[in-house]
């Protein structure tokens, strides 16, 4: 029954009311990131493997990703605002052939949440949309996020363009796909594995 589900059981099952609504009764006890990490993440992680072993299939995938959308809009709608002088301006995108951002969007509201001003360029992104971007509004900070081992190609070569187009770009990677020792190997300026490892980076490139 769904009398007793926890937030994640009902991502994984893809229920969006009950989700949303064990949302607003855990955002009575716990802290936004906390619920992100404990409940939204492993539910989906669970999910994505669960896919990927053709236990459950992509109709499923998608109810869960909805669940999981609807969970972090009620999340961001009690996240405290920030008022306070614009810290700096950042491009996000996800990068060309990749459609996830549920990630990216999570990226996105902890930025504005510490006082950054983003651009978000949205999902599936040529890589010369994203240069001509930082170009034109004088870009000092850019985010990609790359979900597939597909598309961690159309990450590198938006990086390439970058250091050839506007040197001057710092360049932070994310995405499941991602990790250190592979966002050094295209020559990313920083590697965040969660929301808040970008916003220390971008604290420290603003300083
Ligand atoms: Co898809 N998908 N999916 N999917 N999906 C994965 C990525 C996959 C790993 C699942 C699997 O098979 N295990 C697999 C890729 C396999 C591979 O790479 N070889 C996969 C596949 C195959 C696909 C399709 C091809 C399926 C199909 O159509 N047959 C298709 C792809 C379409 C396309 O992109 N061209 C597809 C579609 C979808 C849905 C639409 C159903 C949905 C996406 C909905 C959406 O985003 N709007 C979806 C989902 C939900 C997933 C999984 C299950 C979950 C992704 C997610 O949202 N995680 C995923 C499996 C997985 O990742 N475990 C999977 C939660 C999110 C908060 O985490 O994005 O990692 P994440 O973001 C984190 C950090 O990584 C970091 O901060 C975030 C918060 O902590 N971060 C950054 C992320 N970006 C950052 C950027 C930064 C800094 C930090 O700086 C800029």
């Amino acid at each position: 029954s769904s009398e007793n589900m926890t937030l994640k059981q009902a991502i994984q099952a893809g229920l969006k009311g009950r989700a949303e609504q064990l949302t607003l009764e855990l955002l009575n006890q716990k802290d936004s990131l906390e619920i992100v990490d404990a409940e939204l993440i492993p539910a989906l992680d669970q999910v994505g493997k669960e896919y990927e072993s053709g236990i459950l299939f992509l109709p499923q995938l998608l109810m869960s990703a909805e669940a999981a959308k609807l969970s972090f809009s009620a999340i961001k709608e009690k996240m405290p605002q920030d008022n306070k002088v614009a810290k700096g301006r950042i491009v996000l995108a996800t990068v060309q052939g990749d459609i996830h951002d549920i990630g990216k969007n999570i990226v996105k509201v902890l930025l504005e949440n510490y006082g950054y001003d983003v651009i978000d360029l949205g999902k599936d992104v040529a890589p010369e949309q994203i240069v001509s971007c930082v170009k034109n509004e004088n870009i000092s900070l850019v985010g990609l996020s790359a979900l597939m081992t597909t598309t961690v190609v159309n990450m590198e070569k938006t990086i390439r363009l970058l250091h050839e187009q506007a040197p001057h770009v710092k360049i932070m990677v994310g995405g499941a796909v991602l990790n250190p020792e592979y966002a050094k190997m295209i020559h990313a300026d920083h590697y965040a594995p969660d929301a808040m490892g970008s916003v220390r980076y971008a604290d420290q490139v603003f300083l």
